[in-house]
């Protein structure tokens, strides 16, 4: 048996099946994690979440800030760009097994037998391991409760910037959503800026790469995140950052969990590049 992470699919179901089958895959045994953006931009999100939702608990995956944008869609929050490829979903007579399926599933898994941890952005600096998995069952209760659009009405916006444990309310899941799901630079204090998309080259002034960061809380778990396509590979042990730009038309990869060495394997997923232009 062998646990495969695989980065920002994206809708691109076809990529995604010709990498499970490059890895050699086995459909009966084999372990996939997600890490997060199923869907947004790609062909096919619908074929995507099938396969996950068929694959029951061999699949695992965790939310990224385009699944929470359909999930926002689907309350009616916020509109869909045709360029998200998110109607198919929600026009889709199987549009309420997709939601439901969406808001059970976490911000960040972790598997103490792996020794690894998968979130879509990462995970913060300033908090341990067993910090940031409480802090994301906390948006998960948020998901899974009685109002669930509520907390997708106040879950946008780029504040507050600094964490403080007394923060409450939807301030505080906010901050909490926007780690796992949107994080990509953070400054000295744990500021986090949201704004920059870019490359490292010209991130503003005192903000770096929220793994830039030592985390005394995490000793030597891997941590599995996608999110940062402008980035590529980032192999910095223990994080390893899995989106290659597959939806860009560049390539989708896949490592391998249980081996100790990092060992990637990509495809390459041109045919995107035609379809978006
Ligand atoms: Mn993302």
């Amino acid at each position: 048996m062998a646990t495969w992470a695989v980065g920002d699919v994206q809708g691109c179901l076809d990529s995604l099946k010709i990498l499970l089958e490059k890895v050699g895959f086995d459909d009966q045994s084999d372990r996939l994690w997600l890490v997060g953006d199923l869907v947004g931009r790609g062909p096919d999100p619908c074929g995507v979440l099938d396969l996950v939702i068929s694959m029951e608990d061999r699949a695992v995956c965790v939310l990224g800030n385009h699944d929470l944008h359909l999930l926002a869609a689907s309350f009616g929050l916020r509109q869909v760009k045709p360029k998200d490829r998110l109607s198919p979903i929600l026009e889709h007579e199987r549009r309420s097994e997709y939601i439901n399926f969406l808001l059970n599933q976490s911000l960040i898994y972790y598997s103490p037998d792996l020794n690894c941890v998968m979130a879509h952005a990462g995970l913060y600096p300033w908090w341990s391991l067993s910090e940031n998995l409480s802090h994301a069952k906390e948006v998960s209760r948020a998901l899974t409760g009685p109002d669930p659009k509520s907390f997708l009405e106040n879950m946008y916006g780029d504040s507050p910037t600094l964490w403080d444990e007394a923060l409450c309310g939807w301030e505080r899941l906010r901050f909490i959503t926007n780690v796992f799901s949107r994080m990509r630079l953070c400054d000295e204090k744990g500021q986090l800026d949201l704004k920059h998309k870019g490359g490292l080259s010209d991130a503003p002034d005192g903000f770096s790469p929220w793994f830039d960061f030592t985390n005394p809380g995490l000793t030597d778990t891997r941590v599995v995140f996608g999110h940062w396509s402008t980035l590529g590979i980032v192999n910095k042990p223990p994080y390893l950052g899995l989106d290659s730009g597959c939806v860009w038309g560049r390539c989708l990869s896949a490592v391998h969990l249980e081996s100790e060495h990092v060992n990637i394997i990509s495809v390459p997923c041109d045919q995107h590049a035609k379809i978006d232009g």
